[in-house]
């Protein structure tokens, strides 16, 4: 059969990289077994990657032990291994596996001497059936391989690669230092010191492997993928702020491996463990314009959105903005073990494979967006569709507003009643929920600590009333709704207009009283106005009861301010409150204003 060829495959493999000392190799011909990284003026690396070789198999084929029904994947897949490269079982370990719809995977490590060789794997997938539908490997056959004993300590090491990649090895946290070959381009293979290197300042994160005979530092895996998108930033609202470039706007809490991935090696695509932004298909997704993962694409407002690179700046500003969103909740307390939306929860509590669809230019609708919310561990839906008011036409994943406001139903719909989804069903809280989600936009928008008015929808339907009755504001002769106003509304909007009017009246007596800062997207920690507010906002969402009352959403901000400020805000809570008709005795839409004594 045609694999009795692939020993040879990997033989050749080896020889030609070593005939490349010798003729350095044109550019491209490195593209699938180099990168070359720039971690300082003075440190400049070529890490070596030994080519794969891959086969795919259609309905698939035998493997050695598929007789055998006990056999396990484990064990098919070394065999199978086996069979192919000519390698003994010994030679090999299996490091994970994985099983998914349409097949189950096996990942295996070559070992030389018993130690693992960290550039050389194999993966073979078995199809339902039992059968091999596919094999990749890297498997190498070195010249030489260095002495399986080190000569160099791992602490010196440790210290050489600390220096070099101006960063720490942090004890306590990362994984233990381990000992592994390294196929080197010379056709040799290195022993090395294998640890993991970051600089939370500097953005850097690398895993070093340091020669345990020579102490030089021989190569790296780079964990952090520098990314630069064009988009509208989120402290503005649409393209008529103007679009920025930004570089590495992922919060390395929130979002350990950056945007654009899930655990493994990163994609150059609109898509990572918080989100994937799509048109139609979601394979549909917007690439890199360029090198190290830039999303560089010019918005025409002269084209339809559908026209020229209008797809690609659309599908770029609503993933940049669904991420951002995951980031500052996540800092807020939205994270794994409260449900959020994530494909890999890194280890954390909570049901993972549930990252956003973002479907832009959706084809289902128009001149409108939409948030599926289904429980923890199934994906939240964001459909956002384009708008036909003006001419040419105008996109909703331009809106930052708008997309804001569909996110925020996805967080507040895991929140209220542990992930279930089930807990904003009634009419007043599905209210409750219009209203978060145009007070969460708005609270991205203030820039400081004057308090502007808040409108939403201004972009799509061009024009400056957006698509609420009135803006949201102070002063109730711009926004005069009251909690009695809600005895004559009937729609969740309308509702929900209600509830963010007095929020935005809460957000701004947080601020004239405590200030704002302008650090609240990634730094919780302050005591301001503004991240006071965002901690209450989110804290309440929990605590409330399920399919909560407009009162009962008010209760419960009143005793998150117990719970993380000893009650430190309660007066400013119960007064802005009570301004606009939710006071102390307020219920079935009747105001009231009173407050407690001791605020009086
Ligand atoms: C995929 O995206 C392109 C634009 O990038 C669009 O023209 C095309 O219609 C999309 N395909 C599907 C199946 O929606
Ligand atoms: C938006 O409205 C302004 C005036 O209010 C008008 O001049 C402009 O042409 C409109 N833009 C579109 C795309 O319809
Ligand atoms: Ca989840
Ligand atoms: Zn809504």
């Amino acid at each position: 059969m045609q694999f009795s060829k692939f020993s040879s495959t990997v033989l050749l493999a080896v020889l030609y990289a070593t005939s490349v000392k010798a003729t350095p190799m044109p550019f491209a011909a490195k593209h699938a077994t180099h990168r070359v990284r720039e971690i300082s003026p003075d440190l400049r690396l070529e890490t070596y990657h030994p080519p794969s070789d891959y086969q795919t198999f259609g309905e698939g084929i035998d493997h050695p032990l598929r007789k055998r029904q006990d056999a396990s994947i484990e064990t098919a897949a070394v065999a199978f291994v086996e069979s192919q490269l000519g390698v003994k079982a010994e030679e090999v370990d299996v490091k994970s596996t994985a099983e998914t719809d349409g097949a189950d995977h096996a990942y295996v490590q070559q070992k030389l001497n018993g130690i693992p060789v960290a550039n050389a794997v194999a993966n073979v997938a078995f199809n339902k059936n039992n059968q091999v539908v596919s094999f990749g490997s890297s498997f190498v056959k070195p010249i030489k391989a260095a002495s399986p004993t080190a000569s160099v300590k791992v602490e010196d090491a440790i210290s050489t690669a600390e220096k070099k990649l101006n960063g720490k090895f942090l004890r306590e946290e990362f994984p233990a230092p381990t000992l592994e070959y390294l196929a080197k381009q010379d056709g040799t293979a290195a022993l090395t010191h294998v640890f993991q290197v970051r600089n939370e300042d500097a953005s850097t994160w690398y895993e070093a492997f340091v020669d345990a005979h020579t102490g030089e530092l021989v190569s790296i895996t780079d964990f952090t993928a520098h990314a630069s998108y064009r988009v509208i930033p989120i402290t503005s609202q649409s393209p008529n702020d103007g679009f920025k470039v930004l570089k590495d706007p992922y919060d390395k809490a929130a979002s350990p491996r950056g945007w654009h991935s899930t655990g493994g090696s990163p994609t150059s695509e609109t898509a990572g463990n918080n989100a994937i932004s799509f048109k139609g298909k979601k394979r549909n997704t917007t690439s890199q314009s360029g090198r190290d993962l830039q999303f560089i694409y010019e918005q025409d407002p002269s084209l339809e959105p559908t026209a020229g690179k209008n797809i690609d700046a659309a599908r770029v500003n609503a993933f940049y903005i669904v991420n951002t969103i995951h980031d500052i909740s996540y800092k807020y307390g939205f994270t794994e073990k409260t449900f959020n939306f994530q494909n890999n929860n890194f280890g954390h509590r909570g049901r993972g494979n549930d990252r956003v669809l973002i479907s832009i230019q959706d084809a289902e609708g128009m001149n409108n967006a939409r948030f599926a919310t289904p429980p923890d561990g199934q994906n939240g839906v964001m459909q956002m569709f384009l708008f036909d008011i003006t001419s040419p036409g105008r996109d909703g994943a331009l809106a930052n507003d708008i997309i804001a406001h569909e996110n925020t139903h996805g967080i507040t719909n895991r929140l209220t009643g542990g992930g279930t989804a089930r807990c904003l069903q009634t009419i007043e809280a599905g209210g409750l929920g219009e209203g978060w989600s145009d007070a969460f936009a708005a609270w991205t928008e203030q820039k400081s600590t004057t308090v502007n008015d808040f409108t939403t929808g201004t972009y799509v339907l061009n024009n400056t009333d957006g698509v609420r009755m009135y803006p949201y504001s102070t002063d109730p002769k711009t926004n005069p709704l009251r909690y009695s106003s809600l005895a004559e509304q009937a729609e969740v909007h309308d509702i929900g207009e209600v509830w963010a009017n007095l929020l935005h009246n809460v957000y701004a007596a947080l601020v004239k009283k405590h200030g704002f800062s302008k650090t609240a997207h990634t730094d919780p920690s302050g005591r301001e106005g503004n991240v006071v507010y965002l901690h209450l906002f989110i804290d309440a969402l929990s605590l409330q009861p399920c399919n909560p009352t407009i009162p009962q959403a008010r209760d419960a901000w009143i005793q998150a301010d117990v719970n993380r400020y000893h009650g430190a805000h309660k007066c400013t809570l119960w007064k802005a409150f009570a301004s606009r008709g939710l006071g102390l005795k307020a219920k079935k839409f009747r105001d009231d204003s009173t407050i407690p004594s001791e605020c009086r």
